[in-house]
């Protein structure tokens, strides 16, 4: 069986919403980033970058998002969820790789200044220079979206890996995000998803295990 490896409201609960959405039995082990569970010897076996998400499978262990999501996707193809079609495929690749470095990539200097420079005046200096290129980032995704309920047309692997960066913009980085209205009409249907539900309680549940320990 598959085993998600994944931390509680991290950019892992991407796979674990196509892992709702492909409906294959699996597990879903929460990891307290908080607590450093990342970097604890029985985590680093699993994946030695202590980084969630990681997938076990039958085969052996997958990490990194694009790699599990198009793993996932591939899975089941009946679900439409990342096509095979060479050009719709590089559409929706070029998507992810997008996801991947640019927009997650800005959050990096906001969570974590310190992994990138000393001294709390310049990383504050950091964090708003990072703050620029978030908001950038987020008029592009917008910009993108304007016109389509989905990222692609159709739902797809592309739609769940939005769906964390909207919320740590509102949530953690304190943004207005109502100027992004095609990003924010994109959140509510994601919210409204019974797979995005189940995960939302789910992920709920794996923070209160995690909490108690
Ligand atoms: N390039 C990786 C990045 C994964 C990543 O940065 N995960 C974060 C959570 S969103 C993490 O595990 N951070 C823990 C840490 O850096 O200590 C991927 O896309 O899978």
């Amino acid at each position: 069986m598959i085993t998600l490896h994944y931390a509680p409201g991290a950019c892992s609960i991407a796979a674990h919403i196509v892992l709702e959405e492909i409906g294959q039995p699996f597990e879903a082990r929460p990891v307290s980033l908080r607590k450093g569970q990342q970097y604890e010897p029985a985590y680093l076996a699993i994946n030695p970058r202590g980084k969630v998400p990681a997938l076990s499978t039958a085969e052996g262990i997958v990490t990194e998002n694009v790699a599990i999501l198009t793993y996932l996707a591939d899975l089941a193809p009946e679900k439409g969820l990342l096509s095979r079609d060479g050009f719709a495929r590089a559409q929706a690749l070029s998507w992810l790789g997008f996801l991947t470095s640019e927009l997650h990539g800005s959050y990096g200097p906001l969570f974590a200044p310190q992994r990138f420079i000393d001294g709390e005046e310049v990383q504050a200096a950091l964090k708003e220079k990072a703050r620029t290129r978030l908001a950038g980032n987020l008029a592009d995704v917008d910009g993108r979206l304007a016109g389509r309920d989905w990222a692609l047309g159709d739902f797809s692997v592309v739609d769940a890996y939005l769906y964390p960066f909207f919320h740590w913009a509102k949530t953690y980085m304190g943004f207005d995000m109502t100027p992004y209205a095609n990003y924010s009409g994109h959140h509510a249907r994601m919210q409204a998803r019974p797979s995005v539900q189940r995960v939302l309680a789910r992920e709920q549940a794996g923070q209160a295990l995690l909490d108690a320990a």
